[in-house]
């Protein structure tokens, strides 16, 4: 990982983002425009335009460079500088990084390493390498794609960025015995590079910056806790730094867990860090199976960790390059599955393979806290902001690399392998089951929502004012939904006739298909199960044929009501449609009459005594027309409703006559109906 990025840069810089690039061209040479004399200020005039020119992408669509312009992108700035330093302690150069969080919002960086260089940068020599470093844009030759990327320096959008997105930023350097000092606002130098004099005993980089509240205007203030765990977490990626935190106690008023100064140094790293996560939880095995292969921070380094608790939510946190990929990514496959397979390897060795069958890496996964941390050259990063890994080759490195030693911590303890074992198996069981119960959940959840198909229910989801037609037949229901008014009707087509419930057994009713759409419909239930609350509609209108036929599915239905929802006629929620028998039109005037004694009425009161009166006999409600079933028959402020309603006076008399009437001809039982129905109410309802 050791390079020199003042090397990569120039090497790797495109044009488009290199305003040095492009300087000649927009820049008069010196000859020209000579210095004007002496005046440090007006030299650095045209300077400031290119310099903000150059940057001047990244303030503009910040999204593009930091994925946003909220908290988390602000922690970005941060995340970037303290990766400067830490790939300078990954090469071996640094071995402490300091971290200051200030009450006036600056966050300051240092580190003891080599400083960034100051000499002047080879392809623009009148500029320093710093001044290079800060102002210029430099991502590698795939800028476009790769703008998200951070990683130790060298993939990251670079410490430019954090510049250009910062109300003002001082860098110090320590280097060669000098102290060195450059300034900057919102990315703009603000004077030269200063030579601050002799230093004895120092070395490295501190940059001191304050976010930008044009830019960051949910809140340019860091989050101490946030800041705290990211710093920490470097320290716990690698054992060989040591991070000093700082942070002003003004900021930590309400906040919890985080000391105003602190020391970070774990020379067990990720081991450390599961132990500190898993520390009061029982343990399924005491030992935390733990390794590295390569040095962290050579390409192709993978370390690990991994325990497994019975009592806490499992974990796993990984990392590219000490950056976090909050959303996995191809290492985290290849931890996971040398973890199975190592795992089930175990189970074939030992004769257990049929009970680790099934074991998938989920089981696997439950209850293990995990953190692996892999370093690879040019790492790619994917979704919406950048937190998965891509980069294919990281399942194989990672895989291969915790495979061996997994199997030989396995194979060293038998005992805590096996109860390793078993708790995965149990996982698996318990997987299993669960899925089993919320299939069942979901199977009778579907079963009670699920409406009959063939109903064409109202839009209107309140009881209230809405009303269901059943209806005989499909082609009556295909007029009624014509007829309807969709928002407030619905309506149920039964077809054929319906099964006496007063003669047929219980099983016949249950098995009864016309009768469990209905009472599926209505929601309400049946018998002992009804519930009044769970009816659907206000009312519930019976609309049969004005024949015979209509009449016995009338009575049928009324049967079925009167045995199974008594509740619902005594509550007043049952009534009869009445369809017109006859239509009669004459000179204009249409008139429809529901039965032979209405039709001569009509006859009398509408039209002249020697008017030649068409006639028209409905067969069936199915050949009307939907306008004509609508105006007669549905449309609630035209039509007439009958309502069924009990005597009140002679309820066992009513239940002895549907005993008796249920049993006897079609015909006795229609004019039983009719009869009670129109004694019990009569009425146009206005509704
Ligand atoms: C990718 C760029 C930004 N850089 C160097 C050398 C050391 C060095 C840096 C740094 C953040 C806050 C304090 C290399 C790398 C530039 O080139 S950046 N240290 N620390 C840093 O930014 N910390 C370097 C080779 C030889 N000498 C110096």
């Amino acid at each position: 990982m050791a390079k020199n990025a003042i090397k990569a840069a120039a090497k790797k810089a495109p044009a488009p983002e290199d305003l040095f690039a492009q300087a000649p061209a927009r820049r008069p040479t010196p000859a020209k425009a000579p210095r004007s004399s002496g005046s440090g200020d007006s030299d650095y005039t045209a300077r400031d335009i290119e310099v903000l020119e150059g940057l001047e992408p990244v303030r503009r669509r910040p999204g593009m460079y930091i994925g946003g312009t909220d908290e988390k992108a602000l922690h970005h700035l941060f995340a970037e500088t303290i990766d400067n330093s830490m790939d300078e302690a990954l090469a071996g150069h640094a071995t402490f990084i300091e971290v200051e969080l200030g009450a006036d919002g600056y966050i300051t960086v240092t580190d003891n390493g080599r400083g960034m260089p100051v000499d002047p940068h080879p392809k623009f020599p009148k500029k320093s390498a710093l001044e290079v470093i800060m102002c210029t844009l430099h991502a590698g030759g795939k800028f476009e794609s790769k703008v998200y990327e951070t990683s130790g320096g060298l993939h990251g959008v670079g410490v430019s960025v954090v510049n250009a997105l910062s109300e003002r930023t001082e860098v110090e350097v320590a280097r060669g015995g000098q102290l060195y000092r450059m300034v900057f606002e919102r990315g703009v130098p603000k004077g030269k590079l200063e030579e601050l004099g002799k230093v004895a005993n120092r070395r490295g980089t501190k940059v001191r910056f304050k976010p930008d509240a044009q830019i960051f205007r949910e809140g340019a203030r860091f989050n101490p806790q946030r800041v705290f765990k990211m710093a920490r977490a470097k320290a716990y990626l690698f054992g060989g730094v040591e991070i000093r935190w700082h942070c002003a106690p003004e900021l930590l008023t309400g906040i919890e867990g985080v000391p105003a100064e602190s020391t970070f140094h774990f020379p067990d790293g990720l081991k450390d860090y599961v132990a500190a996560q898993v520390e009061g939880n029982t343990l399924v095995h005491p030992d935390i199976f733990t390794g590295k292969s390569g040095k962290p921070g050579s390409n192709g380094a993978v370390e690990w960790a991994a325990v497994w608790t019975v009592d806490a939510d499992g974990f796993l946190s990984s990392y590219c390059n000490t950056v976090p990929t909050a959303d996995g990514g191809t290492h985290e496959s290849g931890f996971r599955s040398a973890l199975l397979r190592g795992l089930k390897d175990h189970a074939e060795r030992t004769g257990q393979g049929k009970r680790a069958a099934g074991i998938t890496a989920e089981d696997v996964m439950t209850g293990a806290g995990c953190m692996v941390s892999v370093f690879i050259r040019e790492p790619e990063f994917q979704g919406q902001t950048k937190d998965r890994l891509a980069t294919e080759k990281a399942t194989k490195i990672v895989e291969q690399a915790v495979r061996d030693p997994f199997d030989h911590w396995l194979a060293g303890n038998q005992i805590q392998a096996n109860k390793l074992l078993d708790w995965v198996v149990e996982r698996a069981d318990e997987r299993i089951r669960r899925r089993q119960e919320k299939d069942i959940a979901r199977k009778s959840a579907v079963r009670k929502l699920r409406l009959p198909g063939k109903l064409a229910d109202c839009t209107n989801s309140a009881s209230q004012g809405s009303e269901i037609f059943i209806v005989e037949g499909d082609s009556a229901g295909g007029s009624a939904k014509q007829a309807r008014d969709r928002a407030s009707q619905a309506i149920l087509p039964l077809r054929g006739k319906i099964l006496n419930v007063a003669s047929a057994g219980k099983d016949k009713f249950a098995q009864n298909q016309q009768l469990a759409d209905l009472t599926q419909a209505l929601g309400c239930g049946t018998g002992n199960h009804y519930r009044e609350d769970g009816l659907r509609y206000e009312k519930v209108i019976i609309m049969t044929d004005a024949d015979v036929d209509g009449a016995h599915i009338a009575s049928l239905l009324i049967t079925f009501f009167y045995r199974q929802m008594p509740k619902l006629i005594d509550d007043g929620h049952l009534y009869l449609a009445v369809p017109p028998l006859y239509r009669l039109s004459h000179g204009g005037k249409v008139f429809y009459a529901r039965d032979d004694a209405h039709k001569e009425q009509l006859l009398k009161k509408e039209f002249h005594a020697n008017a030649n009166v068409e006639i028209g006999r409905f067969k069936g409600l199915g050949e009307m027309m939907a306008a004509q079933l609508k105006e007669t028959t549905m449309d609630p402020r035209k039509r007439m409703l009958l309502r069924v309603q009990l005597a009140d006076a002679d309820r066992e008399g009513t239940a002895d006559s549907v005993e008796r009437l249920m049993g006897t001809k079609a015909e006795s039982r229609f004019e039983f109906i009719q009869e009670r129905a129109e004694f019990a109410s009569e009425e146009m309802l206005d509704v």
